[in-house]
């Protein structure tokens, strides 16, 4: 396997926090949403979300990933602004008091949700958007400071999780064109480069096979310069790859593909399973890091 070169930046910088990139670093799943696809519900109310918070951090987890808004395949159902604040702001706020050493990011596509998580002291907005489906987004982030993952995605909330727009000519050319427009918009909002990641998308507008595709060509979407995130915890290509229906059984084929995407450049994941993650990852990142070196 070729590996790709090192991250670039050295940091992630979100806000008053750093992420350091030396390492692979983990942004634990915490869905406060009723009907996310492979763990909806678990975690709705907001103590059960600070003790998950906990455990998670206490297994590994850098980040914690706040989301109220499900993208299940199935067809997600649009949660209205007030709803979604309802969810993510005293999960944020709790967060933010009692977990004062942990980073949150806060995993939504409405500008106006991410400003008053941030005002809460949340440290990064994940939309996987990009940018695209709220003008204001890049603006909020930049006002705050804010880390600021760019998602790769087509279409509206209803229909990014599913097929419908996966017409590409090459999904990896594609991907990468579409990500640098969203990049210069983040830009050109205020939004500083140290504190940009890029995520392909994995299953959102992608068959399997332009999911595996976007996988091997990290190191092409690399060289856009930015730190690459991947999130391919439970989903559907790991299923169809593995033959496993349940999502929450994927966890050894998920572990395959963070492996496989760590040797091809990505630095950072979003993952349901943060103690296996971790451990996978980090044996991987010493290997890696030993090749790098010159081998044995
Ligand atoms: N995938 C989901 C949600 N947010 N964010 C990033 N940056 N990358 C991803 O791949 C990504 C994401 C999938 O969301 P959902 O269907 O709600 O399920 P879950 O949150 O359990 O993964």
């Amino acid at each position: 396997m070729t590996t790709a070169p090192a991250p670039t930046a050295a940091v992630w910088a979100v806000r008053a926090h750093v992420v350091p990139l030396d390492r692979p670093r983990l942004l634990g799943i915490l869905n406060v949403t009723p009907d996310s696809f492979s763990d909806g519900g678990d975690f709705f109310s907001p103590d059960a979300a600070l003790a998950r918070a906990m455990a998670m951090a206490a297994e590994g987890a850098d980040v914690i990933d706040v989301g109220g808004e499900s993208t299940r395949p199935q067809g997600a159902q649009p949660v209205d602004e007030a709803e979604e604040r309802r969810r993510v702001v005293p999960v944020v706020r709790a967060l933010a008091r009692r977990l004062p050493g942990v980073t949150i990011s806060v995993d939504t596509m409405k500008a106006a949700v991410a400003d008053a998580a941030l005002a809460e002291g949340a440290h990064a907005v994940n939309d996987v958007s990009g940018g695209r489906l709220d003008p204001r987004m890049a603006e909020v982030c930049a006002r705050h400071g804010a880390g600021f993952v760019i998602m790769h995605s087509r279409g509206t909330v209803r229909d990014m999780a599913t097929y419908q727009h996966a017409d590409y000519d090459d999904v990896v050319n594609d991907v990468r064109t579409e990500l640098e427009s969203r990049v210069a918009a983040a830009l050109a909002a205020g939004v500083a480069r140290e504190r940009i990641v890029l995520d392909p998308g994995l299953g959102f507008a992608k068959r399997s096979e332009h999911s595996l595709a976007v996988l091997a060509g990290l190191p092409r979407l690399r060289a856009l310069g930015f730190p690459m995130l991947v999130g391919a915890s439970r989903k559907r290509f790991v299923g169809e790859l593995t033959g496993e229906a349940a999502p929450a059984a994927r966890l050894a084929g998920t572990l395959g593909a963070h492996v496989a995407a760590l040797m091809l450049g990505a630095v950072l994941f979003r993952v349901h399973d943060v103690r296996p993650a971790r451990q996978s990852l980090d044996v991987a990142w010493a290997v890696r890091t030993r090749a790098a070196e010159g081998g044995a």
